[in-house]
């Protein structure tokens, strides 16, 4: 595939998005990106360490990130590889990661609040208060119409979670890019051996076990990851330690509905949980079937619990 190349003079930093050991993410101005615009804005992934196996996997990524293009992936324009370091330049994100964005946007979020511009239209846009049914919907139908995407061309991602997707302006949703939650949400990893970080309490029991990873284990995690939207971003199997979330899954007991989950959405994950991978519901259909509830959203009483 034929990565595309930015000029180091064509991209200006702005300041510090995110970090993890890798390196970081920053905001940045880039030009001559794209023929209708002058300049616009970015965020650009620079690797912090460039060991020869880093490279490596830098390359990959962006062959990989290239051919990758969907409207819920997010948007892989290039990289600038002169000299260091290694810069990826992607599509900005003005929320940053969903996981992040469900903490504001729930019960807890005196804390993570922070400042939406004034004006903002709200209705279809981004929340101010907590999410709806009909917006966690939304982040639902537009994260596994990207895993539809993915499922299509036989690429498993393995570790799928909100944590590794993005949200911009409007309430889009987009599958992030890989390998860098492992830094920044470190406890959703449990480390086996030296390097492996494994996102167990997202995995079902045949990649844990086995280390069996397929579209069909992406489907667990995709119901896991509708039990995050409905959570308000909680981590699955809070109360456990690692070791005892490994047992409780293998075991074959099951996340508990939400609070705020309507029936039709749990029976949803639910089918997403079968312990036959086979017997999983295909991506494609969970997918429809989300579509039509964001159109018919189910009636749903608080009250009921
Ligand atoms: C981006 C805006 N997928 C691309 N923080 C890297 C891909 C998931 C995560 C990152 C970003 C997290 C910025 C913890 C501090 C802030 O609290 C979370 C955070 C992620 C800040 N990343 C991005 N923000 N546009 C971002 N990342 C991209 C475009 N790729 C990545």
């Amino acid at each position: 595939a034929g990565v595309h190349h930015v000029q180091r003079r064509d991209i200006v930093l702005k300041w510090e998005l995110g970090e993890g050991a890798f390196g970081k993410v920053f905001l940045a101005e880039c030009y001559n990106l794209l023929p209708e615009q002058e300049k616009m804005l970015v965020a650009v992934k620079a690797l912090k360490e460039v060991t020869e196996s880093a490279r490596l996997d830098f390359h990959r990524e962006a062959e990989l990130l290239t051919v990758l293009q969907h409207e819920h992936i997010v948007k892989f324009y290039g990289v600038c590889t002169e000299g260091e370091p290694l810069i990826m330049v992607f599509e900005y994100m003005k929320h940053g990661d969903l996981n992040r964005f469900l903490r504001s946007h729930g019960p807890d979020a005196k804390i993570l609040e922070q400042g939406q511009g004034q004006g903002e239209g709200q209705g279809q846009g981004q929340p101010r208060g907590q999410l709806t049914l009909s917006h966690m919907l939304q982040i639902a139908t537009q994260v596994a119409s990207g895993m539809v995407y993915l499922a299509s061309l036989h690429f498993v991602h393995r570790d799928l979670a909100t944590r590794n997707c993005l949200v911009g302006q409007d309430l889009v949703v987009k599958i992030g890019d890989f390998g860098m939650s492992r830094d920044i949400y470190s406890t959703d990893y449990y480390r086996v051996g030296g390097r492996t970080m494994l996102p167990i309490r997202w995995m079902p029991p045949e990649s844990i076990l086995y280390r069996k990873f397929t579209t069909e284990s992406d489907i667990w995690s995709f119901g896991v990851v509708l039990w995050e939207i409905f959570t308000y971003g909680k981590q699955p199997w809070y109360q456990l330690s690692n070791t005892e979330a490994i047992e409780c899954i293998t075991q074959g007991r099951e996340l508990e509905r939400p609070r705020t989950c309507p029936s039709e959405v749990y029976a949803i994950m639910q089918s997403c949980w079968q312990r036959e991978p086979q017997q999983r519901r295909p991506i494609k259909e969970i997918h429809s079937r989300l579509q039509a509830l964001v159109k018919t959203p189910p009636v749903y009483l608080d009250i009921l619990g």
